[in-house]
């Protein structure tokens, strides 16, 4: 069994997370990319096409990270990647604080900068962007995606997919649901229902998709 990690993508998202993983000490063995792919993402050789999942897989290759923005793309690829065998790594900055009573999932991204505390829970695949800060209590779902600089104060939960804009903030006690965007900036002082779009100071609906 080969212990170099996988990772699924092959844009900036996958440059950032390639680093994070090299700073824990692992080698990245490959990138698996789609479409118009570079030859290299860093100096780490990218293939083409999910195939080369399974490919990968029956080489020995046994630990993935899924480093790709799109949160529902995130999570398909790492069903797939789990239904092949794979376990899923976290990259953890080592310039991040997480709490010792914060739980973190499979698959999870904590860049430099970054700060959980105590007692919050990050869903698998969750990415937790260069110096954002979830407090304590707080709960994260499932491959959402809290860009870099956001605050999210305590006891706040947000849902599976959602999507907080670069320096959004969020007050205590708030309720996010699933695949909610928040535009950057914004500043949620209410809760917000799943599938809505909101931006501004304080953040307004301004659309919602039901889907
Ligand atoms: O905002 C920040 C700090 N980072 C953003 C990040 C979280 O998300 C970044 O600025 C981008 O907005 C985005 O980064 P990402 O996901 O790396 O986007 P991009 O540079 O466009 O690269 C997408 C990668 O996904 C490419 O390498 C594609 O080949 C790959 N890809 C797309 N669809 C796929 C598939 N790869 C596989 N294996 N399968 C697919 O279906």
């Amino acid at each position: 069994m080969r212990s170099e990690i996988v990772v699924v993508g092959a844009g900036g998202h996958a440059k950032v997370c390639i680093e994070l993983l090299r700073a824990m000490g692992e080698k990245v063995a490959y990138c698996v990319g789609a479409g118009d792919v570079p030859d290299h993402c860093l100096d780490v050789p990218v293939v083409n096409g999910d195939e080369h999942i399974a490919l990968l897989r029956r080489e020995g290759y046994s630990r993935l990270f899924v480093a790709i923005g799109a949160n529902g793309l995130r999570d398909r690829l790492a069903t797939l990647a789990l239904s092949q065998g794979y376990s899923l790594v976290n990259a953890i900055s080592p310039k991040a604080v997480v709490s010792p009573s914060a739980t973190l999932g499979a698959g999870v991204a904590v860049m430099a900068g970054a700060v959980i505390n105590a007692d919050a829970v990050i869903g698998d695949l969750a990415i937790i962007n260069t110096g954002a800060t979830i407090d304590h209590d707080c709960q994260i779902g499932v491959a959402a995606h809290i860009a870099p600089q956001c605050a999210v104060a305590g006891n706040v939960v947000i849902g599976k997919y959602s999507f907080l804009g670069i320096g959004s903030r969020v007050i205590p006690e708030v309720e996010i649901g699933e695949r909610v965007t928040i535009g950057a900036g914004g500043v949620v002082i209410a809760n917000i229902e799943a599938g809505v779009t909101a931006v501004g100071v304080p953040a307004r609906n301004i659309k919602i998709n039901r889907t």
